[in-house]
């Protein structure tokens, strides 16, 4: 899997992208990640690449011809499966499309600053708007971040024990059972006795109801 990002703000991206479990994929060459500064496609002499407001209204807009011209020259070497912008106003990422781009060999994600970017690169170039949630980010970068590690994360392989990432919260449209390691008694507080019993069945049954019980209190939607 390839995932490449055009950005502003690389600087942004590199650190979540560098860690943890993301890095270990990229070491181990399941995923790959580069990062495209758009001022190097600028047109412009002081590398500009934003401006006022067709229509006025305060806030900037990200020019369309670096982008294109940025896009057009990524996409003479690789064949994209997903051009994505992420953008407050997209399809609010949620698991099943982090399964769903896991899947695909190439991604383009779009980070947007200002105002946004021109609608025209939406309208010619775009295949798909994610948003992270409902709420107001500065830019675009963190949301990639999320997006690229959401993916990343659950390629083939990234995991060491398979079966880590089909347990998670949401995978199975429940939340994740509680957890606890040693010691056994902490602050005269006890792990649940069935947790040491060794008794994988019952183990299995508990962590499915107290994840429907979690579910139920705290995210009643989920189970709809
Ligand atoms: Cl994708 N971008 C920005 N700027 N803000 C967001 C977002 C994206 N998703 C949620 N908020």
């Amino acid at each position: 899997m390839k995932i490449d990002i055009i950005t502003l703000f690389p600087e942004m991206l590199e650190g979540p992208l560098g860690h943890s479990i993301v890095k270990r994929a990229i070491n181990k060459g399941l995923a790959e990640v580069r990062f495209f500064q758009l001022r190097d496609w600028s047109n412009d002499k002081h590398n500009r690449v934003d401006d006022y407001p067709f229509g006025g209204g305060a806030g900037m807009v990200m020019k369309a011809e670096p982008l294109a011209a940025c896009i057009d020259e990524l996409c003479q070497t690789t064949n994209y499966d997903e051009i994505i912008f992420l953008t407050p106003d997209g399809q609010t990422l949620n698991q099943n499309m982090a399964n769903e781009l896991s899947l695909k060999n190439n991604l383009l994600m779009i980070c947007g600053h200002y105002k946004g970017i021109d609608q025209r690169i939406r309208d010619l170039y775009v295949t798909r708007e994610i948003s992270i949630g409902d709420y107001v980010l500065s830019g675009g970068e963190l949301a990639a971040a999320v997006l690229a590690d959401s993916i990343i994360r659950i390629i083939p392989g990234v995991l060491g024990d398979e079966s880590s990432a089909l347990s998670d919260s949401f995978q199975d449209g429940l939340l994740d059972a509680p957890c606890y390691t040693r010691p056994a008694v902490f602050r005269e507080l006890s792990v649940p006795e069935v947790l040491l019993s060794g008794h994988d069945a019952k183990i299995s049954a508990w962590r499915h109801e107290q994840s429907v019980q979690k579910t139920k209190e705290r995210r009643p939607d989920l189970l709809q």
